[in-house]
């Protein structure tokens, strides 16, 4: 070992050596547990960033120590590398999008490597080269196949300005990102994957993971599917309209079905504008429509905007009252939830009380408090309690709870309705008019229709021949060479379709292809099945009901296609771990108008901003972010410090689940602390040549060993349950400062505290190597045996030395007290003589003297009698 910690010696080095040895490649082996251990994948966006940094620190820690465990670790990484900023990238700086995703790979790529996780770089899948998607182009047409798939017409974001889709987040507050003009919506034909037919499977296999994923997650994914039990109700119209004659209503309170008083329809319902023909409305109802359907704020927003509506001219029946009721559009009715159609009760609900309020329409009480009446014109907000029905016809006098039942029985008998589920959940539309994707395998024929691409001509590959200009849609819609195509079912001229998939199917399978990514026969290895699932899932919690919803319902869907061994589980994600921010105080200038500047770390100096001469104030902190300039390059932090250091103080600084605040006197605590366990190490690789670590019992030992051996066997012990139990590093790692301050204080003074140190300096090295993986090999190379650490075992405490409690006990002479000292719980008067013995300040004040009784009260006092 050299004198001075040098991490840019030693790292690369390590990395190399790492890397020749191939310690980190995984495979299956029936003796051993597996452990398959996954990150989120990354958008090779650029750059890696610092929260990249925690997320796959985090996920290396429990690689390591799973290593240590004596698993077969699967720990891959790869790019998830279609998506949208390659395609801006594309047109403003006029580079290629693959070119462009293909740099920022390998600089990534460098950069990962740089910090030395433990990669089985063989399995890196990039989801742009076709012999990945190939795959979901097979699993499109199968699902085609078994109707799991289809199409419909669906609304989009049309931006007439730019001539082009855009996608939601390209939409900000109804106007496009790029020129701010208008965007309005469009129906367009779109494919989607039928989710919603997996609702209920996705709903029972939360209970599975109810302990094993944050609640927080658990519960968003349930309100995503959002399943609600209730009834059905047909309302026939006064005149029949566009083919139909009633209406279908979803309600989850039939209870109430006497106090309807009028229908409120989605402006997207199929009978909106033909209910209107013939009514004299038509102009009004068609124009109010558009307006309600161009509306992008409102399909996005949580519904605190103005409630409208429009009366239709037309009528439908109330099927148990006889009441003839309006039917009106209204815009805060979703056409995508229940029926697109809500009988409206204004004295029962209070969504429809202010309505009815602002149109005059009238409210009818049905549910009143036992023994109470309400008078409706005296109602200030919708009763929406439990009571007992009234003016309700046969169900008078009912409690509201049973007459749900009653009512729906009733609906179902007259065949009116009966009890229908209702979800949120929607079916997943999976087109996107965007080139930079995996193109979808079909081809239009004039004459056949839809053709699917035969399984024998995949992948349908994307054209790389392409020109960019403003108008980034219509790339391939405009690619004649890639359009046209024979029609596969007759021959004649067919066009290919033009939308690719949406990401997030990339995304949904690459857990499963990590396990065998060279497989040419499919998507998995049959023999691979058993590395799912993948025992622990890192990632963002902004994924908690996208992705994470995406993978499960496709994991699902393999499985019913047969595209996976039937022995793979439902559930791809067995652990979640959703890490936090990694969060920094922000600095800026404000000018008169409190108009404010962000400014960098290093364009400020002693509170004052170098770029406009003004004082600097502190903000507040907020997650790293390149406008707000409060981000740190982790390049910089490696260069200076070493990726140990970066590594540890990302999981040093606070639990994972928790936000991380940055510090630069953090990060400098870390190394520092790096350097001062180099320094007991080096000290031990020269002190210690040749010495043995103490193996006992510990029976032999002396008070200030045994207490040294405590502290170490405590570490193990509550470092292997940080790690085990609670993923809570930031505690681990202080244990492993105390055990180094143990190490640095101990001073033997025999063969077997010299043992004991050695031990211990051991165990330091050891339990450090998940967190700081370079500098442990680094040292164990110096004193360890030979092997590296992620092929060593993890050490097992012993129990006894790490239960002995410490005690304080006071030692005096003729009564005085001389000092304090710690000694384990029931140690001898002799142990306790020897200890403060050792100390030369104490035997002086003994010196010659002739010790002539001692007074010994275990664990508490021993008081020593001299003349
Ligand atoms: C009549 C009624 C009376 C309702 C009452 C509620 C209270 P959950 O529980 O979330 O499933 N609804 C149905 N479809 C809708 C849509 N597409 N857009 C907006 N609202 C819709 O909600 C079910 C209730 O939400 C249904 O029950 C319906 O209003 C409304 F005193 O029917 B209710
Ligand atoms: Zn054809």
């Amino acid at each position: 070992m050299k004198d001075i910690y040098e991490p840019q010696g030693i790292e690369p080095r390590w990395q190399k050596t790492w890397d020749e040895a191939k310690v980190h490649a995984a495979s299956l082996d029936d003796r051993k547990p597996k452990f398959y251990m996954l990150e989120m994948f990354p958008y090779p966006s650029g750059r890696i960033h610092m929260g990249h940094v925690r997320n796959y620190s985090i996920g290396d820690v429990i690689t390591r120590y799973q290593w240590m465990r004596g698993r077969q670790v699967l720990h891959p990484m790869g790019w998830d590398a279609f998506g949208l900023p390659a395609e801006e990238a594309a047109i403003e700086r006029n580079l290629h999008p693959a070119s462009w995703t293909y740099d920022n790979i390998a600089e990534m790529r460098g950069q990962l490597k740089r910090l030395g996780f433990a990669y089985d770089w063989d399995r890196e899948l990039t989801t742009c080269k076709p012999e990945y998607y190939r795959w979901e182009q097979l699993a499109f047409l199968r699902a085609l196949d078994r109707d799991l798939v289809y199409r419909k017409s669906s609304l989009i974001n049309w931006s007439e300005a730019l001539g082009t889709v855009l996608a939601n987040e390209q939409v900000i507050e109804g106007k496009d990102y790029k020129l701010g003009l208008p965007v309005v919506q469009r129906e367009m034909v779109q494919w989607f994957f039928r989710t919603t037919r997996f609702a209920d499977d996705l709903l029972d296999g939360l209970r599975e993971l109810e302990a094993l994923w944050p609640e927080r997650v658990v519960a968003e994914q349930r309100a995503r599917i959002g399943r609600s039990e209730g009834t059905e109700v047909r309302f026939p119209l006064l005149r029949p309209a566009g083919g139909a004659d009633h209406l279908l209503v979803f309600t989850t309170r039939p209870d109430t079905i006497y106090g309807v008083t009028f229908m409120s329809l989605a402006a997207e319902h199929p009978l909106a504008l033909r209910l209107s023909e013939g009514t004299g409305r038509e102009a009004e109802v068609r124009a109010f429509v558009e307006r309600v359907r161009n509306d992008v704020d409102r399909a996005r927003s949580a519904g605190d905007y103005e409630k409208e509506g429009l009366f239709t001219g037309a009528f439908c029946i109330n099927p148990l009252s006889g009441d003839r009721i309006p039917i009106y559009i209204a815009n805060f009715v979703l056409m995508d939830y229940g029926t697109g159609a809500v009988m409206a009760v204004p004295a029962h609900d209070q969504r429809d009380f202010e309505f009815a309020r602002k149109y005059d329409l009238p409210i009818k009480v049905v549910i009143r408090p036992a023994g109470q009446r309400i008078d409706p014109a005296a109602m200030n907000e919708a009763y929406v309690e439990d009571g007992v029905q009234t003016a309700s016809g046969p169900f008078d006098g009912l409690p509201n709870r049973e007459a749900i039942r009653r009512v729906t029985d009733h609906l179902a008998g007259k065949g009116m309705g009966g009890p229908a589920v209702s979800y949120r959940l929607r079916d997943w539309c999976i087109s996107r008019q965007r080139y930079w994707g995996c193109p979808i395998p079909v081809i239009h024929c004039e004459r056949c229709g839809v053709v699917p691409v035969p399984e024998t001509d995949l992948p349908v590959t994307l054209p790389e021949d392409v020109t960019f200009s403003l108008k980034g849609g219509a790339v391939l819609a405009k690619n004649e060479t890639f359009l046209r195509a024979a029609c596969p079912r007759c021959g004649g001229q067919g066009r290919r379709e033009s939308d690719t998939f949406d990401t997030f199917v990339e995304s949904s399978w690459y857990q499963l292809r990590y396990t065998s990514p060279a497989y040419a026969k499919g998507i998995m290895e049959p023999a691979a099945a058993g590395w799912m699932p993948v025992d622990q899932y890192v990632g963002g919690i902004e994924h908690a009901v996208g992705h994470l919803v995406y993978a499960r319902f496709f994991q699902r869907l393999l499985l019913k296609l047969g595209l996976i061994p039937a022995s793979v589980p439902a559930e791809p994600f067995k652990r979640l771990l959703t890490q936090g921010m990694v969060v920094r105080e922000t600095q800026y200038t404000e000018d008169e108008k409190g108009l404010r500047t962000w400014h960098a770390s290093d364009e400020v100096k002693d509170g004052i901003s170098l770029k406009n001469g003004m004082p600097v104030k502190i903000g507040r902190l907020q997650k790293m972010s390149k406008s707000l300039k409060n981000g740190v390059d982790p390049n910089e932090i490696i260069g200076k410090y070493g990726a140990d250091t970066a590594r540890l103080f990302m999981l040093f600084a606070s639990p994972p689940e928790k936000d991380l605040e940055w510090k630069d006197e953090g990060v400098e605590g870390c190394y520092r602390f790096l350097l001062r366990v180099w320094r007991i190490v080096r000290r031990a690789s020269v002190d210690l040549k040749g010495v043995k670590p103490y193996r006992d019992d510990g029976k032999d030992l002396g008070g200030p060993a045994m207490a040294l051996r405590r502290v170490i066997h405590r570490t193990i012990c509550k470092v292997t349950e940080d790690i085990e139990e609670r993923y809570h590093f930031n505690t681990a790692i202080a244990r492993i400062m105390e055990l180094s301050n143990a190490l640095a204080a101990f001073s033997p003074a025999s063969d077997t505290d010299r043992s004991v140190l050695r031990e211990g300096v051991e165990m330091l090295v050891i339990l450090l190597a998940p967190f700081a993986p370079h500098i442990s090999d680094e040292m164990w190379a110096g004193i360890g045996d030979g092997r590296l650490l992620i092929r060593s075992d993890w050490p097992i405490w012993d129990k006894a030395a790490a239960a002995e409690d410490i005690v304080e006990i006071v030692f005096q002479i003729n009564g005085k007290l001389r000092a304090r000292i710690q000694m384990p719980v029931g140690s001898s008067a002799e142990q306790v003589e020897s200890e403060a013995l050792s100390s030369p300040q104490i035997q002086k004040h003994i010196a010659d003297k002739q010790v002539i009784k001692k007074i010994f009260v275990p664990d508490r006092l021993l008081n020593l009698v001299v003349k």
